[in-house]
């Protein structure tokens, strides 16, 4: 009977295509009256439990979800509390998808928003197997599957484990990261919290693929359990042309090395990289998904991900790659370990999308970048006469712009390079685009980005991260900017160091009115822009969990070619010590250095 019923209702859904509530209301009302008889009279009726709680403080997403330490969400009532103003935020939530990186306590709270849908009148809710998704994968599932929504349980690149962190993110029906109306609204929700709905009862499996029905106090209630890669390789399928990928990778011109660092990445990189495409089994390392990343920081840059970079200076391989703990964020090597920043990773995809078939068949519109990535794509966009964008940090910024149909690629300097294909970034695209790059063209990487600076010119860039630093005199430090920019005759200012001297031209806090929706979203930065366009910009994270992180990021550009080779540190250092000048950042935080450097 049981089985009966989970098939009426797979019927019912797949029925759902094409007999709508509004093209055939009769057959609906029957069907769904007849499917609760019929589930009263064969399964136990679940009941929904209201449970007194009290507000949380700082339950405020930052710039991508709820992040704190696992210490904090362990607390009785903290994730109850959170996905409770989720649901009561959303405007439609009939069916949402839930997955998540598979950190500590992710087993734990598929479970609990399960239980909290069953609850809040959500009827159909999609799960990863074992609850895994990667960010990237999420996105792709709401938007194939159509849902009003998801909820990713992930603290991205934050360590995980026991001592680490945790995080709980809501995207909307487009795929894409709620915009701050949305945050804030569920911030504003979570304030007054006095109860949460719950089924405590119910435990779902969440191993055995298939669907599973389920009756809330009268109510079908239908939890659908989803291999976590399919849906995502079907669209890569899509985008990409894994023929010549694969017959590229098996011609023995391109030895590859993919580090998945412990996180979601793993299952992606196997089936994907390995099994479809025919790399060879050795290709990939660190591909078991574990709790706590391996004790590792999951975080795909050049401190976090050395041993990646050890092994391509080996000289063996012509490509490596690294993924984040959500498998959203990437950081492509080449041979003798050559670093491609992300800001360039962004520009050579731009002006080389014609080696994808999703471009090339279904076009490009614009482009798109954070505002403290380099504008090494803004050339691109020039050269091709594309629109270019300039969008906060995060990405939730590039959703509308997407959606409108005017930004088909976009990027930020933190390892983030994605498309219009879904609405989150996206590390193994990036890896795809790459490889499909590299297939077409038949060049090493070097040559590529030569090539590319031959061209364009080379935006040369760094990032300063000072991590987990005392949040008050970060904050005063950056006051202290503030000031110090609105004082009148600061622009006009000169700044030696060594033998260079810059003449400073713009000097703002970024602020951003979205082109789509007229939204206003302030203080997003920092900026010093001199007159030869080299800037200076200071940010605090909106990321980490405890204590505040400053970034500072510092670029250049030059047209000279014979300087395209030297170090990106040594070009910029005089840029960066007028920064640590001006901000005065050492006297704040007593840090002489940087935790990472990029
Ligand atoms: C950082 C990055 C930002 C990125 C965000 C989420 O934010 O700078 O570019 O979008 O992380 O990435 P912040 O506020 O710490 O600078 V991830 O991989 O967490 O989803
Ligand atoms: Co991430």
């Amino acid at each position: 009977m049981r089985q009966s019923l989970n098939q009426s209702v797979v019927d019912c859904y797949s029925f759902k295509s094409h007999i709508s509530f509004k093209t055939n209301p009769q057959f609906c009302l029957t069907f769904f009256s007849a499917l609760k008889d019929l589930l009263n009279q064969t399964m136990t009726s679940f009941t929904i439990t209201t449970v007194p709680t009290k507000p949380f403080e700082g339950q405020k997403p930052g710039t991508s979800g709820l992040r704190k330490p696992v210490k904090t969400f362990i607390q009785k009532d903290y994730s109850e509390n959170f996905i409770q103003a989720i649901l009561d935020a959303a405007q439609d939530k009939t069916k949402l998808v839930i997955g998540g990186d598979g950190r500590y306590h992710n087993k734990t709270v598929v479970q609990t928003i399960v239980q909290m849908c069953a609850a809040n009148n959500v009827k159909h809710v999609i799960v990863g197997q074992n609850g895994i998704l990667s960010t990237p994968a999420v996105s792709a599932v709401i938007r194939k599957r159509q849902t009003n929504g998801g909820i990713i349980l992930t603290a991205s690149h934050n360590p995980g484990g026991p001592n680490g962190d945790f995080g709980i993110k809501f995207n909307t029906s487009n795929g894409g990261p709620a915009p701050e109306s949305v945050t804030n609204h569920i911030y504003e929700l979570s304030k007054d919290l006095t109860q949460y709905k719950i089924v405590n009862e119910l435990t779902v499996d969440v191993l055995t693929l298939g669907v599973q029905t389920y009756n809330i106090s009268g109510n079908v209630f239908t939890v659908e359990i989803i291999d976590s890669v399919e849906d995502y390789l079907g669209l890569m399928r899509e985008i990409f042309d894994f023929n010549t990928i694969k017959s590229y990778l098996s011609s023995g011109s391109l030895k590859i090395l993919i580090d998945a660092m412990n996180g979601v990445m793993g299952p992606y990189v196997k089936r994907i990289l390995i099994e479809e495409l025919g790399a060879p089994t050795d290709s990939a390392v660190r591909c078991e998904s574990l709790e706590d990343f391996g004790g590792h920081h999951p975080d795909p840059n050049l401190t976090y991900a050395a041993d990646l970079v050890k092994q391509l200076e080996s000289g063996v391989y012509g490509f490596g790659a690294a993924f984040d703990g959500d498998g959203d964020r990437n950081m492509i090597l080449g041979k003798n370990a050559f670093f491609v920043t992300p800001s360039d990773s962004l520009a050579v995809l731009a002006d080389n999308l014609d080696c994808i078939p999703y471009f090339k068949i279904g076009g490009v519109k614009g482009f798109a970048r954070s505002m403290p990535t380099a504008g090494a794509v803004d050339l691109v966009a020039k050269k091709i006469n594309k629109e270019i964008f300039e969008t906060p940090t995060g990405w939730k910024f590039f959703g509308n712009l997407m959606d409108a149909q005017k930004c088909s690629l976009c990027g930020e300097e933190s390892f983030g390079t994605g498309s219009d294909h879904i609405r989150e970034k996206d590390g193994l695209w990036a890896v795809l685009a790459w490889l499909s790059v590299l297939a077409n063209t038949k060049i090493s990487v070097e040559e590529l980005l030569i090539n590319h600076w031959n061209k364009y010119g080379r935006n040369f860039f760094t990032r300063y991260d000072y991590e987990n630093c005392e949040a008050n005199p970060c904050n005063e430090m950056m006051t202290q900017l503030e000031t110090l920019l609105s004082q009148t005759d600061f622009v006009g200012n000169t700044f030696k160091s060594g033998e260079k001297e810059y003449k400073v031209l713009i000097a703002d806090d970024f602020s951003y009115k979205d082109p789509i929706d007229g939204s206003l979203t302030t203080k997003q930065g920092i900026r010093i822009i001199f007159s030869d366009g080299s800037r200076i910009i200071f940010r605090l994270s909106g990321t980490g969990s405890q204590g505040a992180t400053i970034r500072l990021y510092v670029d250049c550009y030059e047209s000279d070619s014979s300087k395209f080779r030297t170090d990106a540190q040594q070009v910029l250092r005089p840029l960066i010590d007028i920064a640590l000048q001006i901000s005065k950042l050492k006297e704040f935080t007593g840090r002489d250095a940087p935790t990472v450097i990029t």
